[in-house]
């Protein structure tokens, strides 16, 4: 269970190591501005300096430029780009992975996981290049037809969250550029290294392809106030941001007040529904995975399970038994399978959690700091699940930590009224071998969350569909399907082929 503690300046080196294979220009590391230290074991892996929110101006002037260029290379030329960039990205898949475990403390095969995610997205745009579908619409007049166009939309910021440093940017990146716009990435302040290794690899890629205007994609490092610039700049037609409900309810009314448009994919509060028919062998694994997975640190993590009365005890007891197995320690080493908190600020909320579930009558199970001894300055931290009586005002909020509760119900329509209790709906899950319930989970009367599963738990979606919840979780959707529109500007074009100029709706005039 215990990992070996390692010597500090060891992760340092790794990560300096990777980013010289991956081609981050060095001179973009020797700064002391933001020191970005690894979840680990706390020690500092590089200090950057940082972008002036006075400089970002320059930065939408140069993306702008780019974007004008851009927008008239066809667009499946432009998914030649993304094609690329998802070859380079295969062979940088063993780096980037192991850079993702260094900075934000995800197990191997997640940091590798999450790479395989942008690759995956850039599959599906480089196929989206030569899709962006509009439709042809009947007009009411005699020799005119009617269309959609679909055309690029500008400057996109992207600002992303520590969590899933690299997949969240590619989403939102390969669809924009297959889509003709140029890109300004605002990373976490927390994640920095990984922005730079992806922005290094997609230059590779921008190497080997001959119309990608300089300007095109530019990474700004920094804190809030950065991203507020962007947030806040006439010339960023799109902000597309992930992170907490906190951060969207700051940025959704900047965009709106100047008319922007804006993607937001921000808390949830997932839960599952174990029903009586139940195969409690997949329900134990789903749970697992999903409450403790990335150190419940996903936006997708499993926080409630509802479950029915009469089995809510044999699944405490089992999920108790798996919880008890999981692996804790350092991310690197192969056997983890629950690595850090990303700092200490998110042990305390999940202690603080702790207690006040426990004052509102709950049985709490785990919890508290782990191998305080091998790494002082890291934050480990065993899973906890919380055996609930209701669903009180702290199991409504999203605790950003390995935190299950646990509520019992008798009737199905209690599950379900418990399940949408909550001011966030972002994935939800169901486990049932009983049709009727789950076609209701699915139904209007079910699930309001924008990610609905059936034996299946609610992390870990492909990116084929759109990702994004309603309510508080911001109503944005990102990745597949058609999310795409919402990097582009809609169109409808009437083009008139007769000799005659009829109004429409029989007006005469003239
Ligand atoms: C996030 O936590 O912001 O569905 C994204 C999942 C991942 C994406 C999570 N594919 O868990």
């Amino acid at each position: 269970m215990i990992s070996e503690p390692k010597k500090s300046d060891e992760f340092a080196a790794k990560a300096k190591a990777i980013m010289q294979r991956l081609g981050v220009d060095q001179r973009l590391l020797a700064d002391d501005g933001l020191k970005v230290r690894t979840p680990i074991d706390g020690s500092v892996l590089a200090s950057l300096p940082t972008t002036d929110s006075n400089a970002i101006d320059d930065v939408v002037v140069r993306a702008h430029e780019a974007f004008l260029n851009w927008r008239l290379v066809p667009a499946p030329r432009r998914g030649e780009l993304i094609r690329l960039l998802g070859e380079e990205l295969r062979l940088a898949k063993d780096d980037l992975g192991c850079l993702v475990s260094l900075e934000a403390g995800k197990i191997l095969s997640e940091g590798r996981g999450e790479v395989q995610e942008m690759i995956d997205i850039c599959d599906f745009a480089v196929g989206l290049s030569r899709q962006l579908y509009g439709k042809t619409i009947a007009s009411e007049r005699p020799g005119h037809r009617m269309m959609e166009s679909w055309l690029p939309l500008g400057v996109c910021a992207v600002i992303s969250a520590f969590n899933f440093p690299v997949a969240v940017w590619s989403w939102n990146t390969a669809i924009a550029l297959v889509c003709g716009n140029s890109v300004i990435w605002k990373p976490s302040e927390k994640a920095p290294l990984t922005a730079l290794a992806c922005d290094a690899i997609l230059q590779r890629a921008m190497n080997r392809f001959a119309y990608a205007p300089d300007g095109l994609h530019t990474v700004v490092v920094g804190w809030a106030d950065v991203g507020n610039a962007l947030v806040c700049h006439a010339g960023v037609p799109l902000v597309s941001a992930t992170g907490s409900t906190r951060m969207g309810k700051a940025v959704a009314p900047l965009v709106a007040q100047r008319l922007g448009r804006s993607i937001l994919e921000l808390g949830g509060n997932n839960a599952m529904i174990v029903a009586l028919s139940a195969d409690l062998d997949l329900a134990v694994r789903a749970i697992a995975f999903s409450a403790v997975g990335t150190a419940g640190q996903r936006c997708t993590s499993l926080r409630r399970i509802i479950v029915h009365d009469s089995i809510a005890d044999s699944l405490l007891n089992r999920l108790q038994a798996a919880y008890d197995s999981l692996p804790i320690g350092s991310p690197l080493d192969p056997k983890t399978l629950v690595g850090p908190l990303i700092d200490q600020a998110a042990f305390q909320s999940m202690e603080t959690a702790l207690e006040t579930a426990s004052q509102d009558g709950g049985t709490v199970h785990g919890g508290g700091r782990v191998l305080a001894e091998t790494y002082p300055e890291a934050w480990y931290a065993k899973p906890a699940i919380v055996d609930m009586p209701c669903q009180s005002e702290i199991v409504r909020q999203e605790t950003f930590a390995p935190i299950l509760y646990l509520m019992r119900y008798e009737k199905f329509e209690e599950a379900l009224e418990m399940h949408n209790g909550v001011a966030q709906g972002l994935s939800s899950g169901i486990f049932t071998n009983d049709v009727r319930e789950a076609e209701r989970f699915l139904s209007a009367e079910g699930s309001d969350c924008g990610i609905a599963n059936v034996n299946i738990g609610p992390s870990g979606a492909e990116i084929g569909g759109a990702f994004g919840g309603e309510k508080e979780t911001g109503g944005g959707r990102e990745a597949g399907s058609d999310a795409w529109r919402g990097y582009m500007r809609r169109a409808t074009n009437t083009i008139n082929y007769s000799t005659e100029l009829p109004l429409a709706q029989d007006v005469v005039f003239l």
